[in-house]
């Protein structure tokens, strides 16, 4: 059994918000080491059930309703009409259920048949290139947003994804299921056994996360409803379930679909020993990625480098492995306090290609300029040598506007690194790009990858994509200090599951009670030493809204606690001390001593 596997470990957290003792000192590694620890954590998805009193990825109950819900969603893709598969998460989550539908519904056009799925995002369209987390609280809206979807359809199945089993605006859709078993079956997806799902009240409801858990376990004996959790280990970063979570989201998905594809298309049988063997593609496709680990600690070097000059990294993708890219920059505001220009996605093509339903959005402003045209107007004649730059791209994508693009890049920087997937049989195809590169990760897929199609290799590309961009921009913020042990130091609280975490995050450090926690933070959240007894009464919401505004709120709650200090001298010890681990060991250190 693994340290976190013990029921005395963290005992009141679920494992999503464990800290995994694989990472303690991560914030201590080199690149190197952050890849291998990295690599460590992701092995933890595949393992096996023995010993373990959790249910895992290959656990024979999780193999059999992965079985059960392709044949329901073949049932769908066969042809009956108002029907519809909805993919519905918050953050990560449904960023992954748009990539994933928009997959699907791409592939059932390339064989003339309808596109029956469909994503819904807590925050809309603007969520998936952008931090919204407030609307995660929000049940209502999740309802809302279901209903409006489905309106008309006879039959529904909705699959709703939340990691930590915790987002109300899940909760509440799946709720919305139940009370109407003649449309919808519900499928719950996340990693956290049902009884760890959260328990705490949601303002304006009669229900909680755990309570609508109970409900989906007991429709389950007659697959009525599907829960599909397996345990997959707490996250290398403590709770940044972008990582883990959204790979095994990705894994878990696209096996179930594109079984029910082929099922549907392909006239194939669902069998277990089917299911079985795509999720050991993706076992492959994790360890043929990490078999590059000193490349991509190349990579993460770089980017620290970058990040720690005041540079910036730019993803330039290709096809849905630019979608990958724009998915995992957008992350970094939240996880790691970062400006949305630290690290910056772009995809060729822009939202023609990206594919989303409300289709352009560059008019809400900069951070949404994200075709490759944009970067060359925007960002192009900006850079310097202080940036890192990624081209991202395949060997079926348009290399000869890869190589133009990188040659302009090139002119400006020699900061310029490339992430290539070839297949066996154009691995020796002539590269220029290469000779541009500062390094290039060229990752081969041998012929046997993806056996059962083009599509099948194009996913586990996506996902070697997604564990190269999270271990950049996860190690260029451990490099640059934005971590503490294990820990996201700079996280935003803007909803309650952070919130949630940041309190937790300051007791474990400072010592001090949840009460003289959750006044610190308020303190830094509304930046005064007097709070007054209207603001401490006020409800969550007011306050995870106030913080959408605030910057370093984390670090100034923590340096208060520990110095006993004016959130004004806080601020100024942090601006002396900008790397925010040293200041906070800093802090810890004065603290300690008599
Ligand atoms: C949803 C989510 C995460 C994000 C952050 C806030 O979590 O948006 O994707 O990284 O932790 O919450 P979940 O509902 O999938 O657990």
């Amino acid at each position: 059994m693994r340290e976190w596997e013990f029921p005395d470990y963290e005992s009141e957290l679920p494992v999503s918000e464990k800290s995994n003792p694989l990472t303690r000192d991560i914030d201590r590694a080199s690149a190197n080491h952050v890849v291998r620890l990295l690599e460590a954590c992701d092995a933890e998805i595949f393992q096996e059930e023995t010993g373990s009193p959790y249910k895992k990825l290959f656990s024979d109950s999780i193999i059999k309703t992965m079985m059960a819900v392709a044949e329901k969603v073949a049932d769908i893709l066969k042809g009956v009409t108002e029907s519809l598969v909805v993919l519905s998460g918050c953050g990560t989550s449904g960023r992954l259920a748009f990539l994933v539908a928009t997959h699907f519904n791409r592939l059932s056009t390339s064989v003339s048949r309808s596109p029956v799925f469909a994503y819904l995002i807590a925050g809309e369209d603007k969520a998936l290139l952008s931090s919204r987390e407030a609307p995660e609280d929000n049940a209502q809206l999740g309802m809302l947003s279901l209903q409006k979807l489905c309106q008309g359809k006879g039959r529904v199945l909705f699959i709703g994804i939340s990691c930590g089993l915790s987002a109300p605006f899940v909760a509440g859709q799946l709720h919305l299921c139940l009370q109407h078993p003649e449309v919808y079956t519900p499928v719950l997806l996340g990693f956290n056994p049902g009884s760890q799902a959260r328990y705490e009240p949601i303002p304006g409801c009669t229900f909680t996360f755990q309570s609508v858990v109970q409900q989906l376990e007991e429709l389950t004996v007659n697959q009525r409803a599907f829960l599909l959790n397996p345990t997959v280990g707490p996250e290398a970063i403590t709770g940044s379930s972008r990582m883990k979570g959204g790979s095994v989201t990705k894994i878990l998905l696209e096996s179930v679909l594109s079984a029910a594809h082929a099922a549907a298309h392909a006239n194939t049988h669902i069998t277990y020993m089917g299911m079985l063997e795509r999720l050991r593609e993706y076992e492959r496709a994790v360890a043929i990625t990490y078999a590059q680990t000193e490349v991509i600690a190349g990579l993460v070097e770089a980017a620290g480098q970058s990040l720690q000059c005041g540079g910036r990294v730019c993803y330039l993708g290709w096809g849905s492995l630019g979608a990958v890219g724009l998915i995992d920059a957008s992350e970094c505001i939240p996880t790691f306090g970062a400006d949305y220009e630290d690290v910056r996605g772009f995809i060729s093509g822009g939202y023609q290609s990206l594919g989303n339903k409300d289709g352009p959005l560059t008019s809400l402003g900069p951070q949404f300029s994200i075709a490759h045209a944009d970067f060359e107007r925007l960002v192009l004649h900006t850079l310097s040598e202080r940036d890192t730059l990624l081209l991202i791209y395949t060997h079926c994508d348009a290399v000869g506007e890869v190589e133009r693009l990188a040659r302009r890049v090139r002119e400006k920087t020699s900061g310029l690194h490339a992430i290539y997937h070839a297949s066996d049989a154009s691995a020796t195809a002539a590269d220029n790009i290469s000779d541009l590169c500062s390094s290039v990760l060229k990752i081969h897929w041998p012929s046997s990858a993806g056996e059962s199609g083009d599509s099948n290799l194009r996913m586990q590309m996506e996902l070697s994509s997604k564990l190269v961009l999270n271990a950049v921009s996860t190690g260029a913020h451990v490099l640059k200090g934005k971590v503490y042990q294990n820990h996201m130091m700079d996280l935003q609280v803007t909803n309650t599951k952070l919130y949630h975490r940041a309190t937790r995050l300051l007791q474990g450090l400072s010592g001090r009670s949840q009460a003289r926690c959750q006044e610190a933070l308020l303190g830094a959240v509304y930046r005064t030493d007097h709070l007054t007894v209207e603001l401490l009464n006020s409800d969550l919401t007011a306050h995870t809204l106030a913080a959408s505004t605030r910057s370093k709120v984390v670090p100034l709650a923590l340096v208060c606690l520990l110095i006993g200090c004016s959130v004004s001298e806080a601020e100024s010890r942090l601006a002396r001390q900008p790397v925010v681990r040293d200041a906070v060991e800093a802090c810890l250190t004065s603290s300690t001593q008599p």
